[in-house]
């Protein structure tokens, strides 16, 4: 009877119109599954064993929701496996799961097991970890076989993360206004808390989980001192107590210099023992109210920030006098090798190379040196960062970006799933050939991967549904650096749209493709970091007049009426020096050089000959209309869709493809008009001209534009 009922439930929603989401589910939407698959799932799941400690009851009630929502009802907790169909859940030790002698033991704290077995003569479904916190991930995993409606009738499944801490880095300041945040405020309503604790946070640490994220770095890396205060800390503990079943750890950044602004030392000099002294103090507070805090991440003598360096300290220094305080309770020190200066006249490329590779084998064992994926800062194509790969001695976890800096902000489709691959898979050649950048990630003794969060308190977090999958995709790939983007892509498609291959298909499709279009309208061939001053938004590849050389677009493609491009060859700044012998040799060979990276190592006549057979000028035009062009298949495509997907969404998705189109064609415009000025080329046959003279680009002004950090 019950059977019955939860099938004319899901018959019943499944008939109704679309109607309005919002985005906030995310991918744990939980919409009922179709009657057929109703049917083969429901005997599956009937009921599960329940337990008490808090990380298990996250795990039950998760489960609880999926089925109620998926198969239209709540299956019940029971003390003992009591007939078919249970779902167990419990550690390896638990009396039920022991019996099996599953293999556990390699999967580690985290990982987990799924698998069909028979318990008192009744067929189950085990789910076990070695510890709760992998019983929770591997619920996740169940309710996503259902989501994605794969059978579950015969499971074997394992799995554990590769990378140790997989994080988010918030870029979040204390009065809510996220730096290169374009999804609203920060979700942490700081002056609510301790005392009101949003359901937010919940959902936050659900879908994290979710993803098996295990750490979030609360606060921007440019670093407020008050976030160390007592009365801040009381707030960041009762955040730590909504996160900690999820098995997420909170962090916090340190500002170098809070010993003289918060202890009212004259110095911050880490070799100083008051300045230490303070740190431990500092950190012991910390731990006494957060036991399990993770630790600290820490931007120095970076654009401005305090560091090691104002005092003649290398970072090594200045980490390990952190690391030293953290080490005792376990904590862990994130130290950015993002770093350049004003005073330092060599090609900013090289300058975190330069500064860090030297430290190699320097630093404390519970330091990871945190590097973002490319040298310059996160544009739309950047080949691997040179260190990784260069420090053997030092473990390094990758930095990515999430939020969409430099790729759109939030109404621009780009997956970053594609870019992310593209560095992961990057062949090193260190210390051999085929370790790809994934596998010195994987190879440290501490490992890790942060990205920068995309998260605000826009109805649907990211501020916009398609940048809720790069959120997504780096869970994914923080939990295997060699995972690939377009099943990621399939799999959150399915999750957050729905399972018709005829709704999935074009939606993958968009995804995979959405990334190059953006690198084509927006820094083609290699070019990279030609957008407005400050806060990034809209095309500025004439600016030159800004105080520091390596801010100004003309610092980075150097187009003058020879050619365009960076020499970083040999004969050039020498960056590519940088690398391994054969990628410094592939890189500094203009014939072999990919053409995707061309204009990042080379100064390149504008009449040099394409693999196309088009001259470079004709090529970089193409290249920009293939850009625009790729904009408006994506809004075909998704035109395509009106009716098969929820109207508020498609409409939401709908209106900022048409931004992402204007805005396709401005950045279109705005250097074909300005690169043309310097190139005095003609445009090649069949392409237009700009629609307005360069100097009605140049005037466009937009100080609103938000997300600016300065
Ligand atoms: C740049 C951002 C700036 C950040 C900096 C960083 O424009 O807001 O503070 O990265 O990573 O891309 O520290």
């Amino acid at each position: 009877m019950r059977r019955l009922l939860a099938l004319m439930l899901v018959c019943l929603s499944l008939a109704l119109p679309a109607h309005a989401e919002t985005g906030y589910d995310l991918w744990l939407r939980y919409r009922p599954v179709e009657p057929a698959w109703q049917q083969r799932y429901a005997g599956r799941v009937s009921h599960y064993v329940v337990a008490d400690r808090p990380t298990l009851i996250a795990a039950t009630d998760e489960l609880r929701r999926g089925v109620a929502g998926m198969l239209g009802y709540e299956p019940v907790g029971r003390e003992t496996v009591m007939g078919d169909g249970a779902v167990v859940l419990g550690t390896g030790a638990s009396p039920l799961i022991a019996p099996l002698g599953l293999p556990l033991a390699k999967l580690g704290r985290e990982g987990f097991l799924i698998r069909s077995a028979t318990i008192e003569g009744r067929r189950v479904t085990v789910i076990a970890g070695n510890a709760d916190i992998g019983v929770l991930y591997g619920v996740f995993r169940f309710l996503k076989l259902i989501q994605t409606r794969q059978p579950i009738d015969a499971l074997d499944v394992s799995d554990a993360p590769k990378l140790r801490l997989r994080v988010l880095n918030h870029w979040d300041n204390l009065d809510r206004y996220v730096e290169r945040g374009y999804a609203g405020q920060s979700i942490w309503d700081w002056q609510k808390l301790p005392g009101h604790l949003d359901p937010r946070y919940t959902y936050y640490a659900r879908a994290n989980a979710s993803i098996g994220i295990n750490g979030t770095v609360l606060t921007n890396v440019n670093a407020n001192a008050d976030a160390l205060r007592p009365e801040w800390l009381a707030k960041v503990k009762a955040l730590a107590g909504v996160f900690r079943p999820y098995g997420i750890k909170v962090y916090l950044t340190a500002r170098f210099s809070a010993p003289i602004e918060l202890g009212g030392l004259k110095t911050a000099d880490p070799l100083d023992p008051q300045v230490a002294a303070w740190w431990k103090a500092k950190v012991d507070e910390i731990y006494r109210l957060i036991p399990d805090f993770g630790g600290l991440l820490v931007k120095a003598n970076s654009e401005g920030q305090p560091g090691p360096n104002d005092y003649k300290r290398s970072h090594a220094d200045g980490a390990n006098m952190l690391a030293d305080a953290l080490a005792p309770h376990g904590g862990t020190l994130m130290w950015r090798a993002f770093v350049y200066a004003a005073e330092n006249p060599d090609d900013r490329h090289k300058q975190a190379y330069t500064e860090f590779a030297p430290l190699d084998g320097k630093f404390r064992d519970n330091v990871l040196v945190q590097v973002k994926n490319g040298a310059i800062d996160f544009q739309p194509r950047e080949p691997f960062h040179p260190l990784f790969g260069a420090m053997p001695r030092t473990p390094l976890m990758m930095e990515f970006q999430i939020t969409k800096e430099y790729l759109g902000f939030a109404t621009h489709l780009a997956y970053l799933g594609t870019m992310w691959e593209e560095v992961l898979q990057a062949d090193t050649f260190r210390p051999r050939k085929g370790t790809s950048v994934a596998q010195v990630l994987e190879s440290g003794a501490t490992t890790g991967m942060a990205g920068v969060a995309n998260i605000g308190s826009d109805s649907n977090w990211s501020g916009s549904q398609f940048d809720q999958a790069n959120w997504y995709a780096f869970g994914r790939f923080a939990w295997d650096p060699d995972a690939r983007a377009e099943p990621i892509a399939r799999d959150w498609a399915a999750m957050t749209w729905g399972n018709d291959p005829a709704v999935t298909g074009p939606i993958v499709g968009m995804m995979m493709a959405s990334r190059e279009a953006v690198v084509d309208y927006m820094t083609p061939l290699g070019l990279g970091h030609l957008m407005a001053t400050g806060h990034h938004y809209g095309p500025g590849p004439w600016v030159a007049d800004l105080a520091r050389p390596e801010w100004n677009p003309t610092y980075y493609h150097k187009a003058d009426a020879s050619g365009i491009g960076f020499d970083r060859t040999r004969t050039g700044t020498d960056a590519v020096g940088q690398y391994a012998a054969p990628v410094a040799a592939q890189f500094g060979d203009g014939k072999r050089v990919p053409e995707k990276l061309l204009l990042w190592f080379h100064h390149v006549p504008w009449g040099h000959r394409m693999r196309s057979g088009r001259s470079l000028w004709d090529e970089l035009v193409t290249r920009y209309d293939r850009g625009v062009a790729g904009v408006a298949a994506m809004q075909a495509d998704w035109t395509a869709l009106e009716g098969k997907v929820d109207d508020r969404r498609w409409r939401e998705v709908r209106d900022f493809l048409a931004i992402q189109r204007d805005e396709a064609q401005w950045w279109r415009d705005a250097s074909i008009a300005y690169f043309q000025s310097v190139s005095k080329r003609p445009l090649p046959a069949g392409h237009a001209a700009p629609a307005h003279p360069l100097d009605w680009y140049k005037a466009i002004r937009t100080p609103y534009a938000p997300g600016n950090g300065k």
